[in-house]
C-alpha cells in the first residue's frame, strides 16, 4: 500500500518540522527536574550550573580511606566521553578548591551508604558516609551529566554542565541484588563485568552468581578438578559451556568490590546437581555417573544424601569457595529438590548449614530451606512460597525478596517477547516496578527483610544481547524498589524518568526492550 500526502499536507508537515524535538535534549538548570533513577531521598535546586572542563580535577583528602579508589573509578568513568584527564589529586593544602571533591562525611545520619552531593557553580562536593556513599554520590553525578557522558568515544563540542543544588540520599535496603545464572548458559568474565557495570550504575550492591546447576559446573574447585574439566564443558542446547578459574573468579570479585558490589556465590544442592554427578560417579547413590545434560527440565537430580563422600565433597567445595569469597555469604541453593527423599532433605540442609558455618560464612538458601533448623543469621530467599517465607521469619531468619512473578528477569514481558519463560508471569515494565517488598507477602514486613534481588535465569539467554534485552529496562526499576522509600515511588514519576533514560541506555550501547507500556521520550534515534 502506498500513502500519498496531498501537497497541502506536505507543506503543513514541513512547516511543523522545526518544532519537532531535536536530538539534544535541552539542558536543565533546575536540579529538581533531573531524571534520576533511583529517586533520591531529597533534592533542592539553586538554579545555576557547574561546568566540567579539561582542567577539572577530582580531589580527595589523604586521610579518607577508600576514597582514592572511588576517585580513580570516577575519573576513568568520565574520561572516555569527555576526553579530559580528570586528574586525581590531594585536597590537602589547596586553598581555592575548584572541581570535584570527594570526602568522608562525619554526618552520622547519612549511614554508611548515604551521601550528600552539593553542587555550586565552582564546585561539586560528594560527602559520603563511607567510600560506598561517595561511590553512590558519584553515580548520581554521572546521571546529572548529559547522556553523552556514557559514550565510549570523545564527544567533541559537548558542554558538560550539571544543575546546581543539593541532593541528600540514602538507601532503604542494605541488600540490593541481582542474580545471574551462569550455569544454564555460561557467560565469560567480560560479560559478567558488563553486567556488574549495569548494577553499579543503579547503586545495586550484590551480584549473586548461580555457579552450578544440572547443565554445568562453572567454578574451579582444585580438590575436585573434574567438576569443571568434565562438568563445565557444556550448557543448555549443547554449546561448549565454560567455567571460571579461581583466579578469574577473584578478578570478578575485585572488579565488583571496586564498584561497591558484593559477590555471593551459589552452589545449588542437593538438587540441580547433574553436572557434579556426571563428573564423579561416587556422588551417585548407585555409583554410576549420568550423562551431561543440556535440556531445561528441573528437579530430576540429587546428591546421594546418605553417603559420607557427599559431605566430604561439600566441605571441600565450601572451603575453597569461602577462601576466595571475601563477603559473608554463601548460597547453597536448596530449591526444587524433587528427586531427594523428603525425609532426607532437612537433615541434608542442616548439615550443609553446619559446613558453611564451619568455614566462617552465613548460609543463604532458596525458600525451601526455611524447613530446616535455621541457625542464627541464616538468610532465606523467597522466590515462590509465602508459607516458607513466614516459616523462616518465625525461626528468626531474615528474608531476601525475589518473588518470581515480579522480580524474575527471565520472565517474558508479554507473549511476543523473543526470549524468556512465563511460568510465573509475564512481567511488563510497570508490573516489575509496581510492588513493594515490604507488603507483597501478608504478615511479612520491612523489619523481616534485608532487601530484594531480581534474578536472571538463563535457560533462554545465550549472549550479552539477550542479557540486555531481558535486563533492560526492568533493572533500573528493581534498583529503585531497593533504594528509594516507597513513599517516594510512583509509576507516573518513574515512567518519565525511565523514558528519559532511553538515550542514556543507547549511549551505553544497551540493546533494551522498547516496552509499549512506556511513553518513551523522543530521542530522534528510533
Ligand atoms: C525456577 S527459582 C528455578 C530455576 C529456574 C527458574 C526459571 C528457583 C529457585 N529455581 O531453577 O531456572 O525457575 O525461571
Amino acid at each position: 500500500m502506498q500513502i500519498r500526502l496531498s501537497p497541502l499536507l506536505s507543506i503543513t508537515f514541513l512547516a511543523i518540522l522545526p518544532l519537532m524535538p531535536s536530538c539534544e535534549p535541552p539542558v536543565t538548570t533546575d536540579l529538581t527536574k533531573s531524571t534520576l533513577i533511583p529517586q533520591p531521598a531529597s533534592v533542592t535546586a539553586s538554579g545555576g550550573t557547574f561546568v566540567m572542563n579539561a582542567d577539572t580535577k577530582i580531589y580527595v583528602s589523604d586521610s579518607d580511606e577508600g576514597t582514592d579508589a572511588v576517585a580513580s573509578y570516577l575519573s576513568q568513568l568520565l574520561s572516555p566521553a569527555t576526553g579530559y584527564a580528570l586528574e586525581v589529586s590531594s585536597s590537602e593544602g589547596v586553598n581555592e578548591l575548584s572541581g570535584i571533591l570527594l570526602e568522608v562525611s562525619d554526618d552520622a545520619t547519612l549511614g554508611k551508604e548515604g551521601y550528600e552531593l552539593t553542587i555550586t557553580e565552582g564546585m561539586v562536593k560528594i560527602a559520603g558516609g563511607s567510600a560506598a556513599g561517595i561511590f553512590y554520590g558519584a553515580q548520581t553525578l554521572r546521571q546529572l551529566l548529559p547522556d553523552a557522558i556514557e559514550a565510549s568515544v570523545t564527544q567533541e563540542g559537548q558542554t558538560w554542565s550539571i544543575p546546581t543544588g543539593t541532593i541528600r540520599d540514602m538507601p532503604v535496603y542494605g541488600y540490593r541484588g541481582a542474580m545471574l545464572d551462569v550455569a544454564r548458559h555460561f557467560f565469560d568474565v567480560n560479560e559478567v563485568k558488563r553486567f556488574i557495570d549495569f548494577l553499579a550504575a543503579y547503586k545495586m550492591n550484590v551480584l549473586h552468581l548461580h555457579l552450578s546447576d544440572d547443565q554445568g559446573w562453572r567454578i574451579e574447585i582444585k580438590s575436585w578438578p573434574l567438576l569443571t574439566e568434565h562438568g563445565g564443558q557444556t550448557e543448555v542446547g549443547g554449546g561448549k559451556g565454560g567455567f571460571y578459574t579461581q583466579e578469574q573468579y577473584k578478578e570478578l570479585v575485585a572488579y565488583a568490590a571496586e564498584r561497591q558490589i558484593l559477590v555471593i556465590p551459589e552452589i545449588d544442592v542437593p538438587g540441580h546437581t547433574n553436572a557434579a554427578l556426571a563428573s564423579y560417579p561416587a556422588l551417585n547413590c548407585d555409583g554410576r555417573a549420568p550423562e551431561l545434560y543440556t535440556g531445561t527440565e528441573v528437579g530430576f537430580s540429587t546428591l546421594c544424601t546418605d553417603k559420607k563422600v557427599t559431605y566430604e565433597f561439600l566441605n571441600d567445595v565450601v572451603r575453597e569457595l569461602a577462601e576466595i569469597t571475601p563477603g559473608p555469604y554463601l548460597h547453597i541453593g536448596g530449591d526444587e529438590s524433587h528427586a531427594t527423599k523428603s525425609e532426607d532433605y532437612l537433615p541434608f540442609v542442616n548439615q550443609v548449614q553446619g559446613i558453611v558455618k564451619a568455614h566462617g560464612k552465613t548460609m543463604i538458601g532458596w525458600d525451601e530451606t526455611a524447613q530446616a533448623d535455621l541457625s542464627e543469621g541464616s538468610v532465606v530467599q523467597l522466590w515462590h512460597n509465602a508459607d516458607f517465607a513466614k516459616m523462616a521469619v518465625q525461626k528468626g531468619a531474615k528474608l531476601i525478596m525475589s518473588p518470581a512473578n515480579k522480580a524474575y528477569l527471565d520472565m517474558q514481558y508479554d507473549s511476543t517477547s523473543r526470549i524468556g519463560l512465563h511460568w510465573a508471569a509475564y512481567i511488563e515494565v510497570p508490573d516489575g516496578y509496581n510492588w513493594d517488598p515490604a507488603t507483597i507477602v501478608p504478615g511479612i514486613g520491612r523489619e523481616d527483610i534485608i532487601g530484594m534481588e531480581c534474578a536472571l535465569w538463563s535457560e533462554t539467554v545465550t549472549d550479552m544481547a539477550d542479557i540486555e534485552y531481558l535486563t533492560f529496562p526492568r533493572l533500573p526499576g528493581y534498583a529503585e524498589i531497593a533504594w528509594s522509600a516507597s513513599s517516594l515511588r510512583n509509576w507516573e514519576s518513574y515512567e518519565k524518568r525511565l523514558s528519559a533514560h532511553a538515550s542514556r541506555m543507547e549511549s551505553m550501547g544497551i540493546g533494551f526492550y522498547r516496552s509499549p507500556k512506556v511513553a518513551w521520550a523522543a530521542s530522534g534515534k528510533e
